[in-house]
């Protein structure tokens, strides 16, 4: 018999209410001993809840009862809406685990119930928590419409054009002996299979949705002294690098998460560029090669003017994702009007322009990457991370040979067909059809108790 599972599925007590789950097979008998009955199905009962050995009274409770298979694990599940208190919660989780069969659950256990049982595939799993990881209204947005299915109805289209292509290949197989088949019914494959592979391609050529999961990387950069500290602190409103008048402070890069109008991003501060390396020493230097790489990695930069410039440093920032800021205008030396080669006038010091600043970054990000984001699914996206990311490329490869072998000729229909159920294999590890055993404990292992 399979265990009956029992969590704190809240948050951290003491709180106001907290939710204990239950679920599996001793549901009933769990509410029966410890609630004193089993409530009508999702309809929530206040009731009395005491210890079974001692009958002592531990809670007065909301109980609700979904049985199976209407539940989110898909098995009998109860909860319990207890008071929020420690000693509450301690007390009727130590009642429910008294009873044989229950045990508590370990992290991730709730749902991956609910995978075993069909009532979400690894898209969905891996959704859950990612909207409990959510930080941000753009990763709450695409977290959501994971769990609904958006990327699971995709692999599924897919699938089912792969599993067209097969039967066609299997027709043609068995009645190639046949003089009488008109044509070939394979000669719409190779048509088939490119636009399908496009697709495929569109989706693991945009980033948008894996780095809404990561954060973008944006990098504060320009000439020692220019103000990217300072921009810095005032953009997170704490201080979180140093800043001092002497030119060269930044040395280690510093990176911090921050929600810019809906976007995650990481913000990172860099070591000023100077244009005569020779001239600093060894751990500035340091600090700057250390600047170059991040700036090759960014998906925006925002490049300061304000002082000191740096003119050959300044050249070899990309312009497609590079924002110029003339900062420090709150000193009538650089609050000069007509400055044509910036695009914002930015003060750390004021916190002026800094909206403005927000929203740009934001829109840059926007354009730079979703493109390609509307469409059916509303651009939802499957290469979402690295596990989906390997899978579909190797779904994309099977094609790749797929089409060679038929571009060859008729003569291996048989090694075609395997390479297209090889694609079809991929597509269903990533929404866990086969071969899930291998990936559940990593997935699971960010996961809360209780989810
Ligand atoms: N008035 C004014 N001073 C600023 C502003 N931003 C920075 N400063 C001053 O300029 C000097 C350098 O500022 P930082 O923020 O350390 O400059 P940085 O670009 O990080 O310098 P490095 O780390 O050395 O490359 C400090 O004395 C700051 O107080 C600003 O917006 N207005
Ligand atoms: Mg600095």
């Amino acid at each position: 018999m399979t265990d009956t599972i029992a969590a704190l599925s809240s948050g951290l007590v003491p709180s106001g209410v907290a939710v204990l789950r239950v679920s599996g097979p001793g549901v009933r008998f769990a509410l029966e001993r410890i609630a004193g009955g089993v409530p009508q199905p999702r309809l929530a009962k206040l009731t009395t809840l005491r210890q079974p050995a001692t009958d002592a009274v531990l809670d007065r409770a909301l109980v609700l009862f979904f049985p199976a298979p209407h539940s989110f694990t898909g098995e009998d599940v109860a909860e319990l809406h207890c008071h929020g208190g420690r000693a509450v919660v301690d007390a009727v989780l130590a009642a429910l685990w008294s009873l044989d069969g229950v045990t508590p659950a370990k992290a991730g256990d709730f749902t991956r119930q609910a995978f075993i049982n069909g009532k979400l595939d690894l898209t969905q799993v891996e959704a859950v928590g990612d909207l409990i990881h959510a930080s941000t209204e753009a990763q709450r947005a695409q977290a959501l419409d994971q769990l609904e299915g958006a990327a699971s109805r995709k692999l599924a289209v897919w699938k089912d054009r792969l599993a067209e292509c097969r039967a066609l290949l299997e027709a043609d197989l068995d009645f190639s002996d046949e003089d009488d088949v008109p044509g070939s019914v394979v000669d719409s494959l190779p048509e088939r299979l490119t636009s399908l592979r496009s697709e495929i391609q569109r989706d693991l050529d945009q980033h948008f949705g894996e780095r809404l999961r990561d954060g973008f990387r944006v990098v504060l950069a320009g000439a020692p002294n220019s103000g990217k500290s300072t921009l810095l602190n005032a953009l997170l409103d704490r201080e979180a690098a140093l800043v001092s008048s002497v030119a060269g402070t930044t040395r280690d890069q510093i990176d911090v998460p921050v929600d810019m109008d809906g976007l995650p991003v990481v913000l990172t501060d860099t070591a000023g560029l100077r244009d005569r390396v020779a001239d600093v020493d060894p751990i500035e230097a340091m600090g700057i090669e250390r600047s170059h790489k991040a700036l090759l990695e960014a998906d925006c930069v925002l490049w300061l003017k304000g002082g000191e410039e740096s003119s050959e440093a300044g050249k070899m920032v990309d312009g497609e994702k590079t924002i110029r800021l003339r900062s420090k205008i709150d000193l009538a030396e650089f609050s000069a009007p007509n400055d044509g080669d910036v695009d914002f006038k930015v003060s750390g010091r004021t916190g002026e322009g800094l909206d403005e600043l927000r929203l740009a970054v934001a829109a840059m990000l926007r354009t730079r990457y979703a493109e390609g984001l509307s469409g059916e699914d509303g651009g939802a996206s499957v290469a979402l991370d690295a596990r989906r990311r390997i899978a579909l490329e190797e779904c994309a490869a099977s094609i790749d040979q797929a089409l060679q072998l038929l571009d060859i000729g008729s003569d291996h229909l048989e090694q075609v067909a395997e390479e297209l159920r090889l694609a079809q294999r991929s597509l269903g590890a990533i929404t866990g059809d086969v071969d899930p055993e291998g990936v559940l404990d990593v997935l699971f292992a960010r996961f809360c108790i209780g989810k």
